[in-house]
């Protein structure tokens, strides 16, 4: 535990460090704020559990057009893959009290999971549907990467 704050380069996402109380109780508490720490009004609250650790497991694989999101592990661990479009990357989330913030246009998945892995999201909206991307080419097309062509020089 402890190794997963690695630099987020790519573009919508960034760490959320929330305020982390150690005090003269036994245990740690950890605070989000909406509107604080939580950079949006919070309209909904979800949590991930019950996972499994198998190669083929994999949840997300979209990205939402208006969304915002943070997202914690506060047990175990999973890894998440960030993709703007342009850059990808992995990192890994371990820390209760270090979240990612998942803005829009971001496609992301998240696998590798620990059995006792547990994922808690805050969302700015309610679920709905029509504002996720599931098709990576629909995707692609939203954020408008220009397209590297090959060309073969004779
Ligand atoms: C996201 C990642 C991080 C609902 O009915 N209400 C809800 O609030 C949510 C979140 C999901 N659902 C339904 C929609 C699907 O029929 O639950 C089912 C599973 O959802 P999904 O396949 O989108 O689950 P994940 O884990 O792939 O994605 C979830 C969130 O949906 C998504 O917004 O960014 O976690």
């Amino acid at each position: 535990m402890g190794y997963s704050m690695n630099t987020i380069y790519v573009k919508n996402a960034r760490w959320i460090s929330i305020t982390k109380i150690i005090d003269g109780h036994d245990g740690i508490l950890s605070v989000a704020n909406e509107m604080g720490n939580i950079p949006f009004d919070i309209k909904r609250v979800y949590y991930i559990y019950n996972l499994i650790n198998h190669r083929n497991v994999m949840r997300g694989k979209h990205a939402h057009k208006s969304l915002e999101q943070v997202m914690f592990c506060l047990n175990g661990q999973c890894s998440v893959t960030l993709d703007d479009g342009n850059r990808r990357q992995n990192i890994i989330l371990d820390q209760p009290d270090k979240g990612i913030f998942l803005g829009t246009h971001l496609w992301h998945t998240m696998q590798e999971f620990n059995s006792n892995c547990i994922l808690l999201v805050f969302a700015s909206q309610l679920y709905n549907e029509d504002d996720y991307i599931r098709n990576y080419d629909e995707f692609l097309e939203t954020v408008k990467v220009p397209r590297l062509i090959s060309h073969t020089i004779k």
